[in-house]
């Protein structure tokens, strides 16, 4: 059979690099860089290869299972859906329609056919316990754009490609190829920043691959950059910095930021944050004289304690030093299909706090409660208490605070299904695990990413393979369990409802031609699904624009500078902060935060040998002094215990680290028997987040709080 080259994103992460395919025999030789991606323009990494690997993963389901009790046993796909409705249905009208919860995992948003039926499936489910990995990732971020800018998925993204001055706090573009802002190729365009006379700053407890390339790094106390930022604005103010520029009109309140900031001198910052008076003075200077700025803060900012009130101070940062909306700074994307409209247009703006959870009374976000609350949602007995789970492509087990509890918790299940491609340490708790099609079987497009983007594209991927045969897509399983479960539709609405009649690729062309950049407003030069597939490396659509005031969802088209809710959260970081009695915990006095390994992907692709090889990488970091205060040898085993649990892993001693914190990576623990990964087992690692406390929680949005979680440590 001759060679065949193909064209694709990759989907593993939200870099969303062009790769160029050729498969011989039916086989992947290679996966490369797509030099012609008008985004990527070449740049891929290791990962892109693990492709191949899950493509061609033998221990990867490809037909429904059913659990019995003398094991897993293959199914029909009619067989499994019949399993499914019956036990859902019966479970709802046993115990009400809450007693089913649905958690929807990270390649969801990965997936076209998972972003376009994922709603509608939930929806058929009509439960209020939903969760996802949102509230153990970016739910800060979305909780800032909805106060600050009307829409909860209207998210500022990085201009890297013509600022002179980007500060990182809490992320590891690095290794994490970028995250709400889908950077490919990182490293080059810090490069060129650098080259062209500007500056990147990283602030994170850690000396992390990103600050090893920047052009100045500074370690700071876990979950303190609330009061770092705050301490940026003072000295802007004090120094009559700040200056709004072109934005004046356009925000509200900005007179109330001085006040809110005043206590909050550098040298009271210093004490709290480990970052010396003069250093903030410096980069607040520093911020403000550049020709442009943009502040940037990811997960490490989103997963701690103030993770709300962090999102916020950097988006207020970026607008007073009037870097808001400009070339260099802080933009909205304008993408080909803009899903921030398309919400918008049916009202699904976000939301906060319209229902609670039962147990702890944390609130909802735009139709889900945080994960933290899940383990309790099932083991509390009462009224609403949930019986059976849905997990779409989620392993929260390995990846939500506490999993240990939630592992229990998932066996006390009446009944539980996976959609999912393993058999891993949630699946094995399923009654019925389905197996879609995946990667390179679908096509794909990347719905969401492409709104985070630091530049405008759009494109198109082929599927590589054919799905074996009778297989199905996510789409497909959500598509034809939401109907059965739904029924024949009576009413015309539903009657009309896309996601029963159409194909993902349908929906798709809709979506494009209707978009800024669609047939619907040029006719000739105009995009549809049919020019992106003519165009298989990807169109450009050109750099970030501005795009205010009408791109902004809030009354009046104006930024809510000052928020009422992060007002009243400051109250709670004083009293954390500013308080004397302070927070240091006699038998827990080293902070834990998690780390990112290039070769892994989260927790599902330790299976790959070639990502997995070379050596254990689930060792704890911890910086010299601190080993010889513990007395502890490099490798050396140790136990590192929380409030909820202890495990035991080597050390790995290393000046990276900051004193008095310790790292350890998450998606490890694969020690399970009855889970079916052949090499993850082999090199199974142990779980952070069997660490992580599922009370430690950003109170302001419920999003779990990964970072600076108090920890000891002990020889074996
Ligand atoms: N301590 C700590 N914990 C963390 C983090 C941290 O930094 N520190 N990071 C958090 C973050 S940012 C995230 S996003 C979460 C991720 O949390 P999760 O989304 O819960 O976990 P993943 O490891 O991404 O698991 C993905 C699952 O999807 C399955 N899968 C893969 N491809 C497909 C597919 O095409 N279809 C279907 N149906 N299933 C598929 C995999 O087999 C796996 O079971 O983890 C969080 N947990
Ligand atoms: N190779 C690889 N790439 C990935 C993933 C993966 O698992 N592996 N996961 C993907 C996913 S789901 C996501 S969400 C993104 C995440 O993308 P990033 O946010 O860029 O990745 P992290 O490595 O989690 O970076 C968090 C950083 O915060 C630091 N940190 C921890 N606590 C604090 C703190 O209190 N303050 C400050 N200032 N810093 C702190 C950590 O040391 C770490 O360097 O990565 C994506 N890309
Ligand atoms: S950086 Fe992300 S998108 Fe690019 S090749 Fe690696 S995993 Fe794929
Ligand atoms: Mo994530």
């Amino acid at each position: 059979m001759p060679q065949t080259t193909h064209y694709r994103t990759c989907h593993l992460c939200e870099a969303m690099c062009g790769v160029e395919i050729t498969v011989e025999d039916g086989v992947i030789k290679t996966i490369k860089g797509d030099k012609k991606d008008p985004l990527s323009q070449g740049h891929i990494c290791p990962k892109a290869m693990g492709m191949k690997d899950i493509h061609e993963d033998p221990d990867r389901l490809k037909k429904p299972l059913k659990r019995t009790k003398d094991g897993w046993e293959e199914i029909s796909w009619e067989a499994a859906y019949e399993e499914v409705v019956t036990n859902i249905r019966q479970i709802q009208e046993k115990y009400g329609q809450n007693a089913v919860g649905i958690y929807k995992g990270n390649p969801n948003v990965h997936n076209l056919g998972g972003q376009l039926y994922g709603a509608n499936f939930s929806r058929a489910i009509k439960t209020k316990n939903n969760f996802s990995a949102t509230s153990v990732d970016q739910l800060p971020h979305h909780l800032a754009s909805l106060f600050m800018f009307g829409h909860y998925l209207l998210t500022p993204i990085p201009d890297i490609d013509h600022t002179d001055y980007m500060l990182i706090m809490g992320a590891n573009p690095m290794v994490s190829n970028g995250s709400l802002m889908t950077v490919p190729g990182f490293g080059q365009r810090l490069r060129a920043l650098q080259q062209r006379g500007g500056k990147a700053v990283v602030i994170d407890p850690r000396k992390t691959e990103t600050a090893d390339k920047a052009s100045e790094h500074f370690f700071i106390r876990p979950g303190t950059d609330a009061v770092f930022l705050l301490a940026l604005l003072n000295v802007l103010y004090a120094e009559n910095l700040a200056n709004l520029d072109k934005l004046a009109e356009l925000v509200t309140n900005a007179e109330l930021i001085p006040n809110l900031v005043q206590a909050y001198t550098p040298e009271i910052a210093a004490n709290i944050t480990g970052i010396t008076a003069e250093n903030i003075r410096q980069i607040a200077r520093d911020f403000a004289s550049a020709k442009s700025a943009v502040a940037y803060g990811r997960m490490g900012l989103s997963t701690q304690a103030f993770g709300g009130v962090c999102q916020w101070l950097i988006n207020v940062i970026n607008i007073v030093t009037g870097n808001f909306d400009q070339p260099g700074g802080a933009l909205f994307t304008t993408p080909a299909i803009d899903v921030v409209t398309l919400l918008g247009f049916v009202g699904a703006t976000g939301n906060l706090g319209r229902w609670k959870s039962r147990v702890r009374g944390l609130p909802e976000f735009s139709g889900e409660l945080p994960v933290a609350a899940l383990a309790e949602e099932i083991l509390t007995e009462g009224e609403g208490q949930i019986k059976a789970m849905v997990t779409i492509a989620g392993n929260p087990v390995l990846s939500t605070p506490n999993g240990k509890q939630l592992d229990k918790a998932f066996s006390d299940l009446e009944f539980m299904v996976a959609i999912d491609i393993y058999l891993n340490e949630t699946t094995r708790h399923a009654n019925i695990i389905l197996p879609p099609a995946t990667g390179l079987e679908s096509e794909h497009y990347d719905l969401i990413f492409h709104s985070f983007a630091v530049r405008n594209t759009a494109k198109f991927s082929q599927r590589v393979f054919d799905p074996e045969p009778g297989a199905k897509h996510d789409w497909e399983i959500m598509r034809d369990l939401a109907n059965l479960l739904k029924g024949e539709p009576d009413n015309p609405k539903e009657q009309k409802n896309l996601f029963r009649r159409l194909s993902p690729e349908a929906i798709l062309d809709l979506a494009i031609r209707r978009g800024r950049f669609g047939t619907k407003f040029n006719k000739e030069k105009g995009l549809n699904l049919q020019k992106l597939r003519a165009n298989p490396h990807g169109v450009d659509l050109g750099p970030l624009q501005s795009s205010l005031p009408n791109r902004l969802f809030t009354k009046g088209k104006k930024i809510q500078l000052v928020p009422d809710l992060f007002v009243k959260d400051l109250e709670r970081l004083k009293a954390t902060y500013l308080n004397p009695e302070g927070q240091i915990n006699d038998d827990f006095n080293l902070y834990l935060i998690g780390r990112r390994h290039l070769r892994s992907n989260n927790s599902w692709m330790h299976n790959s040998y070639r990502l997995i090889k070379g050596g254990n990488r689930c060792t704890m970091q911890m910086n010299p002094q601190d080993a010889e205060t513990y007395q502890l040898a490099n490798g050396q085993q140790v136990k590192v215990s929380s409030r909820v649990g202890s495990i035991e892993l080597p050390v790995e001693i290393t000046d990276i680290m900051m004193p008095g914190v310790v790292s350890i990576p998450h998606g490890w623990g694969h020690h399970h028997q009855d889970i079916r990964l052949k090499e993850a087992q082999a090199n199974p690692g142990v779980s952070i987040n069997d660490l992580t406390d599922e009370l430690l929680i950003d109170e302001l949005s419920g999003n779990a709080a990964f970072s600076g979680v108090p920890v000891k440590v002990e020889t074996l």
